[in-house]
């Protein structure tokens, strides 16, 4: 086994990349060897009496062999099991002494080195990426002062409210213990059970059932530490704040169809979009956010800042975006690094502290609690993905996987033995001292009367969606309870969208075989505290979100023998310069010939991707190409999905017939009316006739800078 320098070739980037160069190892050009360093010289036959008779026991290295895959596992995630990281660096733009002494968050010329991990929180770990679910988003800073980890996912609330709560909301979730279906879906009586008689989970329903559940890519969702967390500065005054992370790329998402194809198409559609953005250069990007609460004025908010199922509306409190993480380079070992990094929501530095929120207090034990089954042991944090930066000293000892070799006799503090090392810190040199937080009561069992509200900020994101966002939550509610066989808990979830928002009860009752006025009677007869109607938070609803760019769009080009050359090619140019992806799709792979008699090099065979795997259709013209498209099933299924799922659609020249034989020609090429020259209806950019191409590409980024045509009309019934 050999060392070998970092996978980017160069010298490490950061603290963090040479920490982890001391234990990389490249493919030697050595011996095979024993785990004991023995050489081996066959590792093919098994060690036999005679070529057909049975193995040796004494054969050590089929028995290291055997021994070493039998343990390759380990246990899962028992949430989040799911999930795919990357490295990269944090950098503050201005320092945030005033709010902090942590030192990260005090120099712009300081890059801490990051660790970030993505997640679904419900499927198994060979699920796929795509299901509607929460996203998980982890970020280990290694700051010289030790790990920060904040822990968080791309909803700002939580389902329960006290984490006592937490096997109970999770049990429900997962597949169901009978049977073990269904896998990495809700869609199923328990849960919808559960979350109907658990009234606090309905704010956040309102978002999992929202396209916020189903993430066009990881790179394009935003990431919350959900709690509200504080921040000390050096004279000790603490201020309230909930951490954002905001996408520079904005929040988008795939349509719930789409979503589900995807499932079987490319179940790690979401790790390989990250793995391929950063591999090419096209680093996700997310600025921090900080909403910052006085002490003094936390009670004005309305709302409890220690209930983790509300948030502070950025209309309210507006979110200060003070730094930003990049994310620029991929793992070298999924196991080594991705699947065995731990985080800790107790893992914080000083000038950061947690609050009484009692789910996060539930958190500060669980996260190093289950490391000590998922990893083995209580030496967990020695695994160099896990290891800090900062330097460590301590008289912790011994444990299953010790890799330290501690050199001094006295292991105790206070000792004279070791000169009384390591010795204590104070706030002068940097000692995390706990933020002396004055709390007196009883003991008790019970929830604050401040945490009774449960529909307030469930209504509050419902007015604040677009009209399309409205119908695919609708939609996805009738998906999820459609799925749900008793009928009892259907009604009980259709009386909390009474609670949330008459309309949206009618809608979803009316997809589900519920009666809405049985509903409304059963509220009236339950002690729930009525929503209080408040202004629409225009932040919360995607319709608002970036748009504009193309940057890291893919968008796929149907092509087949006779394509006009020229036509794709000033596109391709146009759509590369601005950041996007092109890819040929042809029927096979090679290459097809052009229009004008050469040839254009398929990158992707038809049979092997799909219309779901792209943003946007581009048809070029080509007489010979299109004919044989529209003869092509896979073809014009492509198209009309794409359609479908409100995706730009484009056509030039002979290009357009394809459309015109499409499923949706009628409603894309009404305005069209044969006429030559281009038209863009809804996204869909056509340049019929000898096509002006530099308007035609104009045209066509455009609409794709809209991501999705969510007016469009027709696109329902498109059958594909
Ligand atoms: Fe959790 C993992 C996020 C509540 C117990 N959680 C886990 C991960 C994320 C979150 C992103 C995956 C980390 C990784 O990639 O390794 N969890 C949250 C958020 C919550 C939350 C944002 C609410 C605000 N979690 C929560 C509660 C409990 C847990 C209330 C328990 C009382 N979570 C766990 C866990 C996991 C975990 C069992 C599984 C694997 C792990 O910790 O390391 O401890």
């Amino acid at each position: 086994m050999s060392q070998g320098n970092s996978t980017s070739g160069g010298a490490p980037s950061d603290k963090k990349d040479a920490q982890l160069e001391a234990y990389r190892e490249n493919a030697g050009e050595g011996f095979l060897t024993t785990d004991q360093g023995i050489r081996v010289n066959d590792t093919d036959n098994s060690l036999k009496v005679g070529e057909r008779g049975p193995t040796l026991l004494e054969d050590f290295h089929f028995r290291e062999k055997i021994m070493r895959f039998d343990h390759e596992r380990i246990p899962e995630r028992v949430v989040h099991a799911r999930g795919s990281g990357a490295h990269g660096h944090f950098q503050v733009y201005e320092s945030l002494a005033d709010l902090t002494r942590a030192k990260f968050l005090q120099d712009p010329a300081r890059k801490t080195p990051v660790f970030v991990r993505f997640s679904t929180v419900a499927g198994s770990r060979g699920s796929a990426d795509t299901v509607r679910d929460v996203r998980g988003f982890a970020v280990k800073f290694y700051t010289d002062e030790g790990n920060f980890d904040l822990v968080g996912n791309n909803i700002p609330v939580f389902f329960i409210q006290d984490g006592i709560k937490f096997p109970d909301v999770i049990h429900a979730a997962k597949p169901e213990p009978h049977n073990e279906m269904p896998q990495a879906a809700t869609a199923h009586d328990s849960f919808w059970d559960f979350a109907s008689l658990q009234t606090e989970t309905t704010h956040m329903l309102m978002w999992a059932l929202s396209d916020r559940a189903i993430p066009r890519s990881l790179r394009m969702m935003e990431g919350f530490g959900v709690h509200t967390f504080r921040l000390v500065n050096a004279h000790g005054r603490s201020r309230f704040v909930k951490f954002h992370w905001k996408p520079l790329l904005g929040v988008h998402s795939l349509v719930w169809d789409e979503a589900q194809k995807i499932s079987g198409k490319d179940p790690d559609f979401h790790r390989r979009d990250l793995w391929e953005a950063i591999e090419k250069g096209s680093y996700p990007e997310y600025e921090l956010g900080l909403q910052i609460v006085e002490e003094d004025d936390a009670e004005k908010l309305g709302i409890d800042l220690l209930d983790a199922t509300k948030l502070i509306p950025e209309e309210v409190v507006p979110v200060r975006r003070v730094g930003k993480l990049t994310l620029t380079r991929n793992p070298d070992n999924f196991f080594a690094e991705t699947e065995q990094v731990a985080f800790c929501v107790s893992n914080v530095v000083p000038g950061i502290d947690v609050t009484d929120d009692p789910l996060m207090q539930a958190r500060l034990f669980s996260y190093l609690d289950t490391q000590i089954t998922r990893l083995g042991g209580p030496n967990f944090a020695q695994i160099p993905i896990n290891q800090p930066v900062a330097p460590v000293d301590n008289h912790q000892q011994d444990g299953f996987h010790q890799h330290r070799i501690p050199r001094r006799r006295a292991n105790y503090t206070v000792n004279s033995l070791g000169g009384g090392c390591p010795h204590l810190a104070n706030l002068a040199n940097g000692g995390y001292v706990h933020y002396p937080e004055r709390v007196e009561g009883e003991k008790i069992r019970k929830r604050a009367e401040s945490f009774g509200d449960h529909f307030s900020q469930a209504r509050l994101f419902w007015v604040s969606m677009s009209a399309p966002e409205k119908e695919h939550i609708v939609k996805a509610a009738r998906f999820e309870l459609g799925k749900v066989e008793s009928l009892e808990v259907r009604q009980r979830m259709v009386a909390n969208f009474v609670e949330v928002d008459m309309g949206l009860a009618k809608m979803v009752a009316e997809g589900i075989g519920v009666d809405v006025q049985a509903a409304v009677k059963f509220v009236g007869k339950r002690n729930t505290k009525p929503a209080v109607a408040g202004a629409p938070s225009p932040a919360l609803s995607m319709e608002n979100t970036v748009k504009g760019s193309v940057a890291t769009r893919k968008v796929a080009a149907l092509v087949a023998d006779g394509v006009s050359a020229a036509e794709l090619k000033d596109v391709k140019t146009a759509l590369e310069a601005a950041g996007a992806q092109l890819e040929v799709v042809g029927p096979r792979l090679g290459a097809v010939k052009t229009a004008e008699g050469g040839s254009e090099a398929v990158t992707m065979a038809l049979p092997t991707v799909a219309s779901v795997l792209f943003d946007a259709v581009l048809i070029p013209g080509g007489k010979a190409s299109v004919e044989a498209l529209l003869q092509d099933g896979a073809a014009l299924h492509f198209v009309n999905e794409a359609f479908k799922h409100y995706k730009t659609v484009g056509a030039t020249g002979e290009g357009v017939d394809l459309v015109r034989g499409a499923a949706f020609a009628g409603v894309a090429l009404a305005d069209a009316g044969g006429k030559q020259g281009q038209v863009t209806s809804q996204g869909v950019v056509t340049s019929q006739g000898a096509p002006d191409l530099g308007a035609f590409a104009k045209a066509f980024l455009q609409a794709l800078g809209q991501h999705r045509h969510w007016d469009r009309p027709g696109a329902e019934r498109v059958p594909a």
